[in-house]
């Protein structure tokens, strides 16, 4: 890599840059697609309620937002407007964003922007089916995937002889076809020479969109962006960024990597440079181990220790359970066990416990989750509680038996003495 306009910085403390950034060597070329499905979970609300086409409909309330059948066979559904707590959007459908509402905003602010938007709660277990279907469907055409959660993968087109055809956009439109007839539902592809450039672009064209970039195309289309606009750049280093004259991906990419590597670090300031020339070496990964697995909740109303026992007892029972359910469902078993709470001062405590042997076993998280709480000072109301299960083992392996490690059983909170918060066993699950 060559070094580029070696400045310091300005007496404002920001760092010079010129308007035309030098070139920076670019690995050979690979083709590599990134795809995202449009407003998903509400996208999948469509399918099941088609009558709410064309309409606002955010995703997120609690049971109460769930439709109620009239006696003439229709549905009626709950609206924002009637929504009291302070529950989080999950997502929104494109009309509801255009009343400026997104993903994370304060349900009751989006109350005020969109009023007659259409509210229901989410159904993971659906969107968990459809996440399965758009990948195998993927899978059928392009079979090297790799996951990145539930609505996005990243495919390596370079062992498809048809992608180097057209740069990909014949079978870019082949995956989008192939995911609509799986599913029902549209997604989002953007095609480029890796990771970085793909992800960045598969939002250029949302929703159904399809976007090749080319390693050339950068300068032109990429570095007019907002930093932010980085996967990897969040609000701390754009703030940082900003603070030192650097808004835009070119600003960034003009800038003096010695004096980002400065600012942020070696590695994060290497890392901003190359990725503001949209490089990115990072292959297509088919499998991860995760290296840990949780379940959390935030409380529609903070809840106390003592005065709200019984039902943090059911919440911490229900998390507990439906932790032990994602470990056997993707076959892990765990050997440290973890709570995360946080206060009413939005302070956040996290405490772990190792156990002898492996488990998945549901009263065994709720144990050693127990004692984890027992270490914990909780005079303050809780807004928020999570378990967390690290240090897995796949499928079986060193795992203990007690209570049967492959099937986790439900409810079991009465079986068992409970340590701290007591109460029946309810599943439910947080993200
Ligand atoms: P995204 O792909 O970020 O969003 P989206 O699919 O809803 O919309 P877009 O068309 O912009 O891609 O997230 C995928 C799903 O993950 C989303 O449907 C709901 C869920 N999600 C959350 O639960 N919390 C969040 O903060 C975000 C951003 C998403
Ligand atoms: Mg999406
Ligand atoms: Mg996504």
């Amino acid at each position: 890599m060559r070094p580029c306009c070696r400045r310091r910085l300005h007496a404002n403390g920001t760092i010079p840059y010129t308007r035309h950034p030098p070139a920076v060597h670019a690995p050979a070329s690979r083709l590599i697609a990134h795809l995202d499905m449009d407003a998903f979970y509400a996208s999948v609300e469509l399918l099941r309620y088609p009558e709410l086409r064309g309409l606002p409909l955010v995703i997120g309330g609690g049971d109460a937002s769930r439709p109620a059948r009239r006696a003439d066979g229709t549905r009626s559904f709950a609206r924002l407007r009637d929504y009291h707590g302070r529950g989080v959007v999950t997502t929104c459908t494109y009309e509801a964003r255009a009343f400026g509402v997104h993903s994370a905003m304060g349900m009751m602010k989006a109350a005020r922007l969109a009023p007659d938007a259409v509210l229901l709660p989410c159904d993971f277990d659906e969107y968990r089916r459809c996440s399965r279907m758009f990948k195998a469907a993927v899978r059928v055409l392009a079979p090297v995937v790799e996951d990145r959660g539930i609505d996005e993968i990243y495919i390596d087109l370079g062992a498809i002889p048809a992608a180097r055809v057209d740069g990909g956009r014949t079978v870019g439109l082949a995956l989008k076809q192939a995911v609509r007839e799986a599913t029902g539902l549209s997604c989002s592809i953007g095609i480029a020479p890796n990771k970085l450039l793909a992800k960045l672009c598969s939002e250029f064209d949302k929703p159904d969109g399809l976007t090749l970039l080319a390693q050339a195309d950068v300068g032109q289309r990429v570095w007019p962006l907002p930093a932010r606009r980085i996967n990897g750049i969040g609000p701390k280093a754009s703030e940082k960024l900003a603070s030192l004259g650097l808004h835009t991906i070119g600003d960034v990419a003009a800038a003096d990597p010695e004096l980002l590597r400065e600012r942020f670090g070696r590695s994060y300031g290497t890392w901003l440079h190359e990725a503001a020339h949209g490089i990115d070496s990072r292959e297509v990964v088919t499998f991860r181990e995760p290296k840990s697995i949780s379940r959390e909740t935030t409380f529609e109303r903070d809840l106390h220790a003592v005065r709200d026992r019984a039902q943090l007892g059911r919440l911490f029972t229900g998390l507990c359970e439906s932790l032990a359910n994602d470990l056997a469902r993707k076959g892990y078993a765990s050997r440290t066990i973890g709570v995360k709470l946080r206060f009413d001062d939005f302070r956040i405590v996290t405490r772990d416990l190792t156990l002898p042997a492996h488990t998945r076993d549901a009263r065994a998280i709720r144990h050693a989750a127990g004692a984890c709480l027992k270490r914990v000072d909780l005079h303050r109301r809780l807004r928020l509680l999570g378990v967390r299960a690290a240090n897995l083992v796949r499928d079986g392996a060193n795992t203990r038996s007690a209570g049967g490690c492959g099937e986790v059983q439900s409810p079991y909170a009465q079986q068992h003495d409970v340590p701290l918060f007591e109460g029946c066993a309810e599943p439910r699950s947080g993200r």
